[in-house]
């Protein structure tokens, strides 16, 4: 399997990651995340998004979007439950990852620390963005060890890409004991490989 990626940016370690804990050998190919000029060239045809990761599969089809890529590797193994509700609890976290979660926590973290360029009032915007979903995952791990079913999932690889280095985006970490309590578990699991690995 071919993996289409940047080494910097979260949603490619997601994969990295579940690759690693999988036993997954992935070829890798690496994208700028900042001159974008060749996307078209080496994506048209494999991601209609043009976004990294890209997953290739040995018999060439292509899919895009990072938790898409973990719930297909994942799928069948312990790190996506077999009962409907918790599957869907997995969605569920995934999803917000996606739209609450991403595109505050990573953004910060994509102008600091590897762009090192923004704009003052929109970064305070992200960092805004990012405490409340931060605190929604505290309110959820407050009680719990993992986000779905008292188990290591797909859903804790996609929230710990991000959550894990927001404080390079400025996103101090200090007020969520839960969520740094949980980020311990989820680096503690076997096979965990760091996001510059
Ligand atoms: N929702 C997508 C987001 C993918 C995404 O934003 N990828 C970034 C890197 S983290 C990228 O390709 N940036 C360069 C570009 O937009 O051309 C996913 O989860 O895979």
């Amino acid at each position: 399997m071919r993996l289409y990626e940047s080494s910097v940016s979260g949603n490619c370690y997601k994969v990295r990651l579940l690759a690693a804990q999988l036993g997954l050998e992935l070829e890798r190919v690496e994208l700028s995340v900042i001159d974008r000029s060749d996307r078209e060239a080496v994506l048209g045809g494999k991601n209609p998004g043009l976004r990294v990761p890209t997953l290739e599969l040995d018999d060439g089809r292509t899919l895009g979007e990072s938790d898409a890529i973990l719930w297909f590797l994942a799928d069948g193994t312990p790190l996506v439950p077999d009962e409907p509700f918790e599957r869907a609890q997995v969605l569920q976290w995934c999803f917000f990852e996606q739209y609450s979660h991403e595109p505050f926590v990573a953004v910060a973290r994509f102008w600091v620390a590897i762009l090192g360029r923004y704009d003052e009032d929109a970064l305070a915007e992200r960092q805004q963005g990012a405490h409340t979903a931060l605190r929604a995952m505290e309110r959820h791990l407050a009680d719990r060890s993992y986000l779905v079913g008292e188990r290591y999932s797909i859903a804790d690889i996609a929230l710990y890409a991000y959550t894990h280095v927001a404080p390079e985006g400025g996103i101090d970490l200090d007020a969520y004991p839960a969520v740094r309590r949980w980020l311990a578990r989820v680096a503690a699991q076997p096979g965990h490989v760091a996001i510059t690995a």
